[in-house]
């Protein structure tokens, strides 16, 4: 069997643990007469927990093992001795794993944020050992209940990544390139088509620390709605992503025509949902650094109505505005462009600071906190270091012997 390394759809089968019988025992012992009932309770059976992780990002471990059996719970027995619970199976999931009933069709969770836990099949009650069910009139009760039946189901677990922006294109537009330049994930580029077969997410931070999460996905091609080339099903890593950003391939390599390829693939995605095509979007015309590229786009802007941001992901030798077929262009120019209309479709919160109202002042306009007492302001900034309050015990003292 060929390797795989990532899953984003799965079917598994789960089954909690069935709860342990309670027993039906009496005391004997020598000496002790009418010990009477002594049946322990049987022990909850486990559940089967699914857990948001961000240390997975894939399927993959249950491709391998798709039976999550949770673990029975233990009979009662004599003496008053209760059983055991059965423990929990626990399995981690990416953040984003959407869990549905195979049999009803119905959605039983969508788990998103990290270490949300959810319990997809619950373990069965222990049943009551004899020792509940005496009385003053019935002292030796054999009564007892068995143990709650185990719950199994038929899942179906789809991840659908989590991003804020998702990057569509041909393959070799770049979307890789635009990712690996603007956050520090390490995508594989290179010079031949569908070289991304898995989404990959990477994080792009502001000064500010704010951040937006862009996801890569495969490259679509004409026809990609029938199925050619790696089809539309990983569009579904896109269905959470708020904007969309196309990328095309503006140089025109392998004599496409941009334009027409901005026009395919916004048919393609109407064919794959009717809502993605409403969401924000921007495009973006790269490798600007080619002289094709910079021919190509003026009769771009006037085929589809869109005014691209121009960019070029290889890092060029000068600045694109200094092309002088490029000077003209009244569009936005430039990477910085582009991740600052990415900022304003997001909308991320800012992250630095958090904690102050205001940022603290460079050091050496910091407060003089030499004098006898300190300043309220400097105090904001001071780190106290709590120092051990324990105090020397002190003996009583013992007193000269003489
Ligand atoms: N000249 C130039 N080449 C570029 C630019 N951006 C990307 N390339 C090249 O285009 C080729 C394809 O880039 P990728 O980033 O792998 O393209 P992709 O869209 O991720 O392709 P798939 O993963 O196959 O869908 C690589 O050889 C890159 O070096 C650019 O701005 N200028
Ligand atoms: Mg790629």
């Amino acid at each position: 069997m060929k390797n795989k390394t990532f899953i984003d759809q799965i079917d598994v089968h789960v089954r909690s643990g069935k709860g342990g019988d309670g027993a039906a025992t009496f005391r004997r012992e020598a000496l002790v007469a009418f010990g009477g009932p002594d049946g322990g309770d049987g022990g909850r059976g486990g559940d089967v927990v699914l857990r948001a992780s961000v240390h997975v990002n894939s399927l993959l471990s249950l491709f391998y093992n798709p039976n999550l059996f949770a673990e029975d719970g233990v009979p009662g027995s004599g003496g008053r001795c209760f059983g055991r619970r059965g423990k929990d199976l626990v399995v981690d999931v990416p953040c984003g794993t959407l869990v549905t009933d195979r049999d009803t069709g119905l959605v039983v969770a969508d788990i998103t944020s990290p270490g949300e836990k959810v319990v997809v099949a619950k373990g069965g009650a222990g049943g009551y050992g004899n020792v509940h069910f005496k009385t003053s009139v019935n002292q030796a009760p054999t009564e007892h209940t068995l143990g709650g039946e185990c719950e199994e189901r038929r899942l179906r677990l789809e991840l659908k990544t989590i991003a804020d922006a998702g990057l569509l294109g041909f393959p070799n537009a770049g979307k890789s390139s635009l990712l690996s330049r603007l956050s520090s994930a390490t995508p594989k580029v290179a010079s031949y088509p569908f070289t991304t077969l898995n989404p990959i997410v990477g994080t792009i931070e502001y000064d500010d620390y704010a951040q937006v999460r862009m996801a890569d996905v495969p490259g679509i091609i004409e026809g990609a709605s029938r199925g050619v080339g790696l089809g539309l099903a990983f569009l579904k890593h896109l269905e959470r992503a708020r904007v969309l950003v196309y990328v095309i391939d503006m140089a025109g390599t392998d004599n496409r025509r941009p334009w027409d390829d901005y026009k395919t693939l916004a048919k393609e995605i109407a064919e794959y949902s009717a809502d993605m095509p409403e969401r924000p979007w921007i495009v973006v015309a790269n490798k600007m650094d080619r002289a094709a590229a910079r021919k190509n786009l003026a009769r771009f802007a006037k085929e589809t109505g869109v005014k691209p941001v121009a960019l070029s992901c290889e890092p060029s030798l000068k600045d694109l505005r200094e092309y002088a077929d490029l000077k003209d262009y009244d569009g936005p120019v430039g990477v910085d462009a582009f991740k600052a209309e990415l900022r304003r479709l997001v909308n991320p919160k800012p992250r630095a600071h958090q904690h102050l109202e205001a940022p603290p002042p460079p050091i050496d306009e910091m407060p003089d906190t030499t004098g006898e007492e300190i300043p309220a302001e400097a105090l904001r900034f001071a780190t106290f270091l709590k120092l051990d309050a324990k105090k020397k015990k002190s003996h009583p003292s013992r007193g000269n012997i003489h």
